[in-house]
């Protein structure tokens, strides 16, 4: 891929989309083309699969139907914008990626491992980001700022324990991982949440030649 893709991943209300922003901004100013999009969604399918994620049902959804669902949204992210965009040389910032579905699906709903692993395989081969930006802060923290911004979605109101799982598989998943996933904490001022994601891209921006 002429491209990187890096992704920013982290519990609820920790600061992706607000910082998702500031990393756009920041790549074009050192001249690299750039396009910002998100999981579930991203493509005009996958944000109809998004809503239905996200929605809060009267019919309960499955944690396999949930987990498919997921993938399903992948799929068609992956083929429609994201490696279209790798191949032609522009970078892809994703608001949530597959680490996503390790920890919610895998923390959360408590899905096996394996099953998770054997569909990233099916949908994604061996591709996996460049680098992966882990907002970290506790669960009450990004909550109470989730809470103070919007109505609920089915995911946010699940309960406490359902978050601490989610971020401890991400710490997990972090210390397995340390040459892709860099752990940010984000329970900090924006402007020294800030500061720790321009030392984690200068990095890549340098190694990129720009
Ligand atoms: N999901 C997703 C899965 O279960 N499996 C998967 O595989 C995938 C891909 C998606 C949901 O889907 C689930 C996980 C999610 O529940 P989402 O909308 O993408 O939903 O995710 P959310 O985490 O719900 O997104 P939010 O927009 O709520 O959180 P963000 O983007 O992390 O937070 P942000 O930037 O909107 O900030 C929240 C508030 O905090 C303030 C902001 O101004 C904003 O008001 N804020 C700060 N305040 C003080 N100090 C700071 N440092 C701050 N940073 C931000």
């Amino acid at each position: 891929m002429a491209g990187k893709f890096i992704t920013l991943e982290g519990g609820e209300g920790v600061g992706k989309t607000t910082n998702i922003q500031f990393i756009k901004e920041y790549l074009q100013q050192h001249k690299i083309p750039v396009v910002v999009t998100r999981e579930p969604g991203g493509t005009p399918i996958a944000e109809i699969l998004r809503e239905i994620l996200l929605a809060r049902h009267e019919e309960t959804i499955s944690g396999h139907t949930e987990l498919l669902l997921m993938f399903a949204a992948r799929s068609q992210h992956l083929s429609e914008v994201i490696w279209p965009h790798l191949i032609d040389g522009t970078w892809v910032l994703c608001d949530r990626f597959t680490d996503a579905t390790y920890a919610y699906q895998g923390g959360g709903r408590k899905i096996d491992i394996d099953e998770i692993s054997c569909l990233e395989n099916l949908v994604q081969g061996d591709f996996r980001p460049d680098l992966t930006l882990l907002l970290d802060a506790p669960v009450e923290v990004g909550l109470t700022r989730a809470e103070a911004r919007n109505e609920l979605d089915r995911f946010e109101s699940e309960k406490l324990e359902f978050f601490q799982s989610v971020r401890e598989i991400y710490l997990t998943r972090a210390r397995q991982n340390p040459g892709r996933i860099k752990v940010i904490q984000a329970d900090q001022a924006l402007e020294q949440v800030q500061q720790q994601i321009i030392e984690q891209l200068e990095q890549i921006v340098d190694d990129n030649g720009q």
